[in-house]
């Protein structure tokens, strides 16, 4: 069954009605530009075809109600809210993210009472963008609810700004824009690359396929959290950094400007802005691979971004280094981490033929350190949220 159809037969049971409309969103991979988002940097993700469903029916009395199906098919539910009561901080647990996206929809104007059931197979905490899936899948549901049509490019911008609204200020999680965008902007068979500072986007063409290549996707099963983990740190380091240095954002800084910079900030901040910089470059240089169709070039950027991101960033994992280290050792021609990091998914490219020989390489190594065994996936580029 698709998640569509699980949603709307709980909705149906739940409610002894059909809903009024499904919509659903997807999660994504990012194939590269980490950390790069709240800098005014840019970004390169793509959609999976992993995605959260939600079965959605109007209600006439302003109320707001929640169940999830469980992989188990059990019903979670969060205890029914007023919409027209929404604080931030009144709602915890994973039911602040969809009452924090009816909160935000309200300042908007958007206030009706609805029942929402959700379905989903986006990994949670696998860095692979679940909570962005759950936002925008509610955000849609609520605007489809209260009559709004099919968004056009410029409102799913705006839909993305809003879910990430709900997230950084209802939920308390101080994330960019990339998941959201990603998951409200991709479109099938695209990498979409992003610039945040101008808001300018353009759908890059990623079909490793015809290279005989693939996108393998190691789930570490190491769970992250962006609000308890160092993600805020690294951020309000950054932005420190910016400050200093008189600029706007890390954006400012060229790689031609980035020793010059480093030189006159405390040793700590360096290298989090190098990572920034170099990250950047990287975005753009597997953007002139892609568009000039080379997708196997791209793997040294890939491995440069993950030792950036270890050794600077400082916000990989020992499941992910392990990860990317015997994936390439089995033969990838490139691999990293992918999302916020402190666990969740690496990415790694590789040949179709090595599938296999990556997988068990991966596993034996997880095995040898007593890690418990990761999942794998093959990741194409899927499309972005929509009316199912
Ligand atoms: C998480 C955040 F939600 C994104 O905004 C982004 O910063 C990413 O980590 C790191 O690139 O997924």
């Amino acid at each position: 069954m698709t998640q569509a159809a699980t949603a709307v037969a709980a909705f149906r049971d739940l409610h002894g009605a059909p809903p009024a409309g499904v919509w659903a969103a997807p999660g994504r991979v990012n194939l590269i530009g980490e950390h790069t988002d709240y800098n005014d940097g840019f970004v390169l993700p793509f959609a999976l075809p992993h995605r959260i469903a939600a079965a959605a029916g109007r209600r006439d009395d302003g109320m707001l109600t929640v169940a999830t199906v469980g992989s188990d098919g059990k019903l979670q539910r969060i205890t029914p809210v007023a919409i027209a009561d929404l604080e931030p901080g009144g709602v915890s647990g994973w039911g602040a993210y969809p009452a924090g996206v009816a909160w935000a929809l309200r300042d908007e104007g958007v206030s009706g009472g609805a029942d929402l059931v959700l379905a989903g197979d986006v990994p949670t905490g696998a860095g692979l963008s679940s909570s962005a899936a759950l936002e925008c899948a509610v955000a849609l549901a609520l605007l489809g609810l209260a009559g709004y049509g099919e968004p056009d490019a410029a409102r799913r911008v705006e839909i993305a700004r809003l879910a990430q609204r709900a997230e950084n200020d209802f939920v308390g999680a101080p994330t960019g824009v990339l998941d959201q965008t990603a998951s409200m902007c991709c479109v099938e068979g695209n990498v979409l690359f992003l610039d945040v500072r101008s808001g300018e986007s353009e759908q890059v063409p990623f079909d490793t396929a015809e290279d005989d290549l693939r996108i393998l996707v190691i789930d570490t099963r190491a769970k992250h959290s962006h609000s308890e983990s160092g993600y805020g740190e690294r951020r309000r380091g950054t932005e420190r950094a910016a400050d200093l240095l008189g600029v706007k954002s890390l954006r400012e800084i060229t790689p031609e400007g980035l020793d010059a910079a480093m030189a006159t900030l405390p040793a700590e901040l360096g290298p989090l802005v190098r990572h920034v910089v170099t990250e950047n470059q990287r975005v753009l240089d597997v953007v002139a691979s892609l568009r000039a169709g080379r997708v196997a070039d791209i793997g040294p950027s890939l491995n440069a971004s993950h030792a950036s991101l270890r050794d600077d960033y400082r916000v990989s994992a020992v499941e992910l280094d392990l990860a990317v280290e015997a994936a390439l050792e089995a033969g990838a021609l490139g691999a990293r981490m992918t999302g916020g990091g402190f666990g969740g998914s690496a990415i790694a490219l590789i040949r179709s033929g090595d599938q296999q020989a990556v997988e068990s390489a991966v596993g034996s190594r997880y095995v040898r350190e007593h890690l418990p065994a990761p999942r794998f996936f093959l990741a194409v580029p899927a499309a972005g949220a929509g009316r199912v």
